[in-house]
């Protein structure tokens, strides 16, 4: 990839570097989570190299149907997706980890004009750009590293005229909690008004499917909660014993979610940037919550957005789902 591309409408060189937008503030994020009382972390510092990393593992487990069930929607329906999608469209995706499901629209789409990848992290998204960049050539490129969640600058459209399309797969919206997701989609629909967004979205289901997704046998979602830990300790010198906590993961009906902490097997503490912090024994800290829906459920958050959905599609297990929403 060579040379960028300007923010302005003025027509640019078809290969551009990612552009970083702002310091993710790990540092503050997880000393400020580990002062409070109960002790919790923003999910979204999971995904540094080694955790997205983690997360394609992840994604590839046999309990963790999400993916592969998405992916097979996505096949099954590309040719009718495309076209709701539109010619000539630029598609923005948010929190964009492998691009390995834009690949399927991407093949489908009529004359994709632009692809911007959105990721908070700025190595692994380099290089998965790179890979996509040989397979597709004649494609503008134009990845953003940023925290979508906060404010971010995208490059200009191709043309005034160009229709935007939000992509949105993988169920990350459950990582918001439900008025997060409304906030989100508020933003993301101002973004491509005119055109609207495909969101992959996992559904309420049997408990025991869920448990098994997030406690896999293998002990990758572990290490990928653990993460957070061992980041720590690489980049905030703390000095975390990795075997004194434990991954716990549970799904909790009353609110559709599945909820993911780390416990702290003992009484310790703990250094983390020249600041200790006590665990007792048993105490947790919130990682992450990840929400279910149903496709009534979705369909009125995406109302309560302001946006029109238009179209879902779901397996015939149910398991998971992918929304078309219109924003006019
Ligand atoms: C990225 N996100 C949708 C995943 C999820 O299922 O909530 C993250 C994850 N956490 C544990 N396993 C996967």
């Amino acid at each position: 990839m060579s040379g960028p591309r300007p923010t302005t409408g003025i027509p640019a060189p078809s290969r551009a570097p990612a552009r970083v937008q702002h310091d993710h503030g790990f540092a503050r994020a997880f000393l400020d989570g580990m002062r409070r009382s109960p002790k919790r972390v923003p999910c979204k510092y999971f995904y540094d190299s080694v955790g997205s990393a983690l997360f394609d593992e992840i994604c590839d487990l046999p309990e963790y149907y999400q993916t592969r069930t998405e992916l097979s929607l996505l096949s099954a329906h590309a040719d009718e997706i495309a076209a709701i999608l539109g010619t000539d469209i630029e598609l923005i995706e948010f929190g964009a980890g492998s691009l390995t499901k834009v690949r399927v629209l991407l093949d489908a789409l009529e004359r994709p004009q632009a692809y911007i990848p959105i990721d908070i992290s700025g190595d692994y998204l380099a290089k998965v750009c790179a890979a996509l960049d040989a397979d597709y050539p004649a494609l503008r490129l134009d990845p953003v590293v940023a925290d979508f969640t906060r404010p971010f600058v995208l490059p200009a459209p191709i043309h005034d005229t160009a229709r935007r399309v939000g992509f949105f797969p993988g169920s990350t919206i459950g990582n918001f909690s439900p008025d997060e997701a409304v906030a989100f989609l508020k933003t993301a629909s101002g973004i491509v008004r005119g055109g609207g967004l495909l969101i992959g979205v996992d559904l309420v289901k049997d408990a025991d499917i869920l448990n098994a997704a997030y406690n896999d046998t293998r002990g990758v979602t572990a290490a990928f909660n653990k993460n957070l830990l061992a980041r720590a300790n690489r980049e905030l010198g703390a000095n975390f014993d990795l075997d004194a906590f434990a991954h716990e993961a549970f799904y909790n009906a009353a609110d559709s979610r599945i909820e993911m902490y780390l416990v702290s097997l003992l009484n310790q503490d703990v250094q983390i940037a020249g600041e200790t912090i006590a665990f007792s024994r048993g105490e947790a800290v919130h990682t992450e919550d990840s929400c279910k829906y149903t496709l009534e459920s979705f369909a009125a958050l995406a109302w309560k957005a302001g946006l029109v959905p238009r179209q879902a599609w779901c397996d015939p297990q149910q398991l998971f789902s992918m929304h078309w929403l219109e924003a006019d």
